[in-house]
C-alpha cells in the first residue's frame, strides 16, 4: 500500500511539474507576441464571434438590416418587429416585445441550431433569413414658424400606426426572394398561391399587441386573396364592437381585429383557434366566432383527445389553403410565460405548444408571428426565451414538407442484451 501511495504522489508531482512548464511556455508566448506586435487578434485567436451574452441585438445573431429603407438586401424569410401596443384592453407593454424576444434569442445562433425534436437545422436549408429590424415608429420634430411642434404619429394615432405596419409588411412582401424561385429545398409554395404567380418572401413578425395582425392580413390579402388562419391564443379575438363615441378606429383592438378582418373579407371560412380558455359572455361568443370563420380546439381538449388528434383536426380544417399562423404568447400557461397583457390561468405548457407546432409542418404557411410578449412582467426572461424558441420552431416548420418523425421512428431504440 505504501509503495502504491508513493507512486501516486510521484505521479501528482510529475503532472504538476508538467502543468507548470506548460503554463510558463504559454505565458512566454503571450509575452513575446505582445512585444513584437506581429500577431493580430485574427492571427492569434481567430474570428471575432458573438457569445450568448455579447454582440449587437438581432434575432438569433442573424444579420440585421433596415430592410424597409434598404432594398439591396434580399431574403427568403424576414424577421420584422412591430412595437405597437396602444390597442390593448388590460396591461400595456407589448411595444417592448420585439426587443424582449430578440434578447430571449441571444443563446440561439446559426452555428448550433440542430435539435433532436426536428432532426434538422433551419439555418442550413439553403434559405436566407434576415432580421429586418422594426417598423419605424420615428416621431419627427418639425420646425414650424418659431415653434417646435411634435407631430402625432403611431404611438398616438392608431389609424396611422396600422397604415405604417401595412405599408412596411407590403414593402417586404413585394421584395424578390433570395433563392431561385421554385427551389424545392424549401417548403415554399408562395408562387402557387400568389395572385401574381411569383414567389414572395415570408415574414415572421415579432409583436406588438395582437392588433398588428389586422394590417398583416390586409397586406397578405393583396398578394394571396383570402387565407386561413391558425390562431394559438387563450382568447377568441373575434369580438366585434360598435364604435365607441362615434369613433370607427376605437372598434379595432387586440380583441376585435379578427372580426374586423372578417368584415373586410380578408380570411376564408376555414380558420382554427388552438388553446382557447378565456371567460366569455356565453355561447353567443362561439356562434359569433363561427360566423367569423373559426372552429375551436380548447385548452382542455388536449387532455380529452390528445395531441395527435389536436394536430389532425387543425390540419384537416386548414387543408391545402394558404395559411397564416398567429401565436399569442398567452396560449402558454402564465406560470411558464407570465409576461403578457391578459394572462389566463391553466394554459398549455411550452412543450405542448412546441409539439403541436411540429405537427403542423407541411401546411402552406405564408407568414407567422408571436405577439403579446410584454417583457416588463417577465421573470428572468422566461417568456422572451419561450417566444424566441417558438420562432426557432417556426423557421423549421416553414421549411419542412411534413412533420418530423419522432426520434424513435428515426432511429428505433434497441435494448442492450
Ligand atoms: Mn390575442
Amino acid at each position: 500500500m505504501a509503495m502504491k501511495n508513493a507512486f501516486v504522489v510521484c505521479g501528482i508531482l510529475a503532472s504538476s511539474a508538467l502543468a507548470h512548464l506548460h503554463e510558463q511556455a504559454v505565458l512566454e508566448n503571450v509575452h513575446v507576441a505582445a512585444q513584437d506586435k506581429t500577431q493580430t487578434w485574427l492571427e492569434k485567436y481567430g474570428k471575432q464571434n458573438d457569445l450568448g451574452y455579447t454582440g449587437p441585438l438581432s434575432f438569433s445573431h442573424l444579420d440585421y438590416a433596415r430592410c424597409l429603407e434598404d432594398d439591396t438586401k434580399d431574403f427568403d424569410i424576414a424577421i420584422l418587429g412591430m412595437p405597437f401596443d396602444t390597442a390593448v384592453s388590460y396591461r400595456p407593454g407589448a411595444r417592448f416585445g420585439p426587443y424582449g424576444i430578440r434578447v430571449g434569442s441571444k443563446r440561439q445562433n446559426g452555428q448550433r441550431a440542430y435539435t433532436l425534436s426536428w432532426g434538422m437545422d433551419p439555418y442550413q436549408q439553403n434559405t436566407k433569413i434576415l432580421d429586418c429590424g422594426d417598423v419605424n415608429m420615428f416621431i419627427p420634430l418639425l420646425r414650424h414658424n418659431w415653434m417646435m411642434k411634435q407631430i402625432p404619429l403611431s404611438a398616438y394615432d392608431n389609424a396611422l400606426a396600422l397604415d405604417q405596419m401595412e405599408v412596411a409588411y407590403s414593402t417586404l412582401l413585394a421584395r424578390p426572394v433570395a433563392k431561385a424561385e421554385n427551389d424545392t429545398a424549401l417548403q415554399d409554395l408562395t408562387h402557387v398561391f400568389a395572385k401574381d404567380g411569383k414567389a414572395h418572401p415570408r415574414i415572421v413578425t415579432l409583436g406588438g399587441d395582437h392588433t398588428i395582425v389586422l394590417p398583416i392580413l390586409r397586406s397578405l390579402h393583396k398578394v394571396y386573396g383570402p387565407i386561413a388562419v391558425i390562431h394559438f391564443d387563450a382568447h377568441l379575438d373575434t369580438w366585434g364592437y360598435p364604435p365607441v363615441g362615434g369613433s370607427v378606429q376605437s372598434r379595432i383592438t387586440h380583441g376585435s381585429f379578427f372580426y374586423v378582418a372578417w368584415e373586410e373579407g380578408l380570411m376564408g371560412n376555414n380558420s382554427m383557434h388552438a388553446g382557447i380558455r378565456c371567460k366569455m359572455t356565453g355561447e353567443y361568443d362561439i356562434t359569433n366566432d363561427e360566423q367569423v370563420g373559426f372552429k375551436v380546439v380548447s385548452t382542455d381538449d388536449l387532455d380529452d383527445i390528445g395531441i395527435t388528434e389536436v394536430i389532425r383536426r387543425i390540419r384537416k380544417r386548414i387543408g391545402d389553403s394558404p395559411v397564416y399562423l398567429s401565436l399569442d404568447i398567452d396560449v402558454i400557461d402564465p406560470g411558464l410565460a407570465p409576461a403578457t397583457g391578459t394572462p389566463e390561468a391553466g394554459g398549455w405548457t411550452t412543450r405542448e405548444v412546441k409539439r403541436i407546432i411540429r405537427g403542423l409542418s407541411g401546411l402552406n404557411f405564408v407568414g407567422a408571428d408571436v405577439v403579446e410578449v410584454a417583457p416588463a412582467y417577465d421573470h428572468a426572461d422566461i417568456t422572451s426565451i419561450a417566444a424566441a424558441d417558438i420562432i426557432h420552431d417556426f423557421l423549421s416548420m416553414m421549411m419542412s414538407t411534413e412533420p418530423p418523425k419522432s426520434r424513435d421512428e428515426r432511429k428505433p431504440w434497441k435494448d442492450e442484451l
